[in-house]
């Protein structure tokens, strides 16, 4: 059976594609969960790929894939700044973490520049666009592999 890996994403991230294409592109998240479960079919992984406003509902997910994934890829969103929650979910969850961003989060506002995400991830992609994710997904192959 193939492994699922747990692709999740912050609040906003819905809002893809309508706003600010300057900084984020005008692909929607949807042909992000696209391109993701395409790469993930040729990789032979199960892609599960979700999208939450709520940060509990982001925690219960983290917590979830403790039984339910191989792997997680995430892109917190606005979370990856300010969530502790989010961070000590991600650090007992005791599977390979990819963190992504659509921005590269250096070129940007300071406060953007500390995740706290990636304090317990394996590696961070950001800037690429939707490229980051199908990265993140080749990536996490061999970490699993
Ligand atoms: O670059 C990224 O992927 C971010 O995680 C996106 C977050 C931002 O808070 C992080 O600093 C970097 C924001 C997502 C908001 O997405 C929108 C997309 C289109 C229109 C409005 C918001």
């Amino acid at each position: 059976m193939a492994a699922t890996i747990y692709v999740l994403n912050g609040p906003n991230l819905n809002l893809l594609g309508t706003r600010e294409p300057e900084i984020y592109g005008r692909e929607t998240l949807d042909d992000v969960r696209k391109a993701c479960e395409k790469r993930g079919k040729a990789l032979k992984l199960s892609v599960d790929f979700r999208q939450s406003n709520h940060e509990g509902e982001l925690v219960d997910w983290i917590h979830q894939a403790r039984q339910k994934a191989a792997g997680l890829i995430v892109n917190a969103g606005g979370y990856s700044h300010t969530s502790v929650a989010i961070l000590d979910a991600l650090l007992s969850s005791g599977k390979p973490i990819i963190e992504v961003h659509l921005s590269n989060i250096f070129r940007r506002e300071a406060f953007r520049h500390h995740s706290y995400v990636s304090s317990a991830a394996r590696g961070v992609i950001c800037g690429l666009g939707l490229k980051g994710y199908v990265l993140a997904l080749d990536a996490m192959a061999e970490l699993i592999g």
